[in-house]
């Protein structure tokens, strides 16, 4: 990566049940995210953490289903202002979760500059619930729904009504977990799915490197969206919805490693890190060692 990265902490928390992912940027800050970009010869600026409020009542409205919203909404739009302005100064957008929310306003964001984006989703759930089929009414397994247009005005208008990415240009990675009406969107919307079965019938180098040849001639630019619950939950135990039976450190690690050779990446934001939940900063550390593989960092 040759521009300087932009790392911006998006704290948002109330888009799901458990309080702690507002201190995720900083546990990850605290895990040695500077030294390791460091050592990597990376130039950056870290912005410091986005002013969020986490201040929602945690009910369901019984009209939409859905929590905070009002809150939800008024963060994203904050965090789709800051991405537009790191990306205007020609940053490479780091963004440090924060719950899965978030990406509702880093590819809006985003959206300004690239009409034709490409999303990687690495996430145990496909987050493409809407009010309608929600079991939970949690926004964060909302946020990819949302970005392509579907789900509550508030949330589908950051930044200019309606979907800002395509079905089309849409990766998820590493789903374990997906809800009856998520299994509806993606048979009619026409979402790439690898599942866990994908993962473990054919590798990880096969199915990150067909994602990768997938995007690479559709998309002007690629967001990485990772979600740590992505990764087993042995290694990531500091994380809201850990599910059992996901990609190993080790295959996580080669999956980044592969996204860095391939230079397909123009943005990176890693959500859900939960040091309240976690063995001493633990998940933390491996968020780290994640995003070092994604600029660069070999075993030698
Ligand atoms: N699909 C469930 C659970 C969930 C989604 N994202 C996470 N958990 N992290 C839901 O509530 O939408
Ligand atoms: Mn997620
Ligand atoms: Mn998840």
């Amino acid at each position: 990566m040759k521009n300087r990265v932009g790392i911006i902490g998006a704290p948002i928390t109330i888009a799901q049940p458990n309080y702690g992912v507002d201190l995720g940027p900083n546990a990850i800050r605290y895990a040695g995210l500077h030294k390791r970009l460091d050592g990597l010869n990376v130039k950056y600026e870290d912005y410091g953490n986005i002013d969020i409020k986490n201040e929602g009542s945690n009910e369901k409205d019984p009209k939409t289903n859905l929590k905070n919203l009002k809150e939800v909404t008024s963060g994203n739009q904050k965090i789709a202002d800051k991405l537009k302005k790191i990306k205007s100064k020609g940053d490479f957008p780091l963004i440090l979760g924060g719950d899965h929310s978030i990406a509702i306003g880093t590819i809006a964001g985003l959206y300004s500059f690239y009409q034709e984006l490409g999303v990687i989703w690495f996430d145990a759930h496909a987050d493409l619930n809407s009010g309608e089929t929600s079991p939970s009414g949690n926004i964060h397994g909302m946020s990819l729904a949302a970005s392509l247009g579907v789900g509550h005005q508030d949330l589908t208008s950051i930044n200019g009504d309606g979907p800002k990415v395509k079905p089309e240009n849409t990766v998820i990675i590493g789903a374990r977990s997906i809800d009856e009406g998520e299994r509806k969107f993606i048979k009619e919307h026409g979402v790439q799915v690898y599942t866990m079965h994908d993962i473990e019938k054919r590798g990880m180098d096969a199915v990150i490197k067909e994602a990768i040849d997938y995007l690479r001639p559709r998309v002007n630019g690629v967001h990485l969206s990772l979600d740590v619950d992505g990764i087993d939950p042995l290694h990531t135990p500091g994380t809201g919805t850990p599910v059992d039976g996901g990609p190993s450190y080790r295959e996580t690690f080669h999956a980044m490693s592969t996204l860095y050779d391939s230079e397909i990446l123009t943005s990176v934001e890693i959500v859900e890190v939960n040091p309240l939940l976690d063995q001493r900063n633990q998940t933390a550390e491996v968020a780290t060692d994640m995003i070092a593989a994604v600029f660069g960092e070999k075993y030698i």
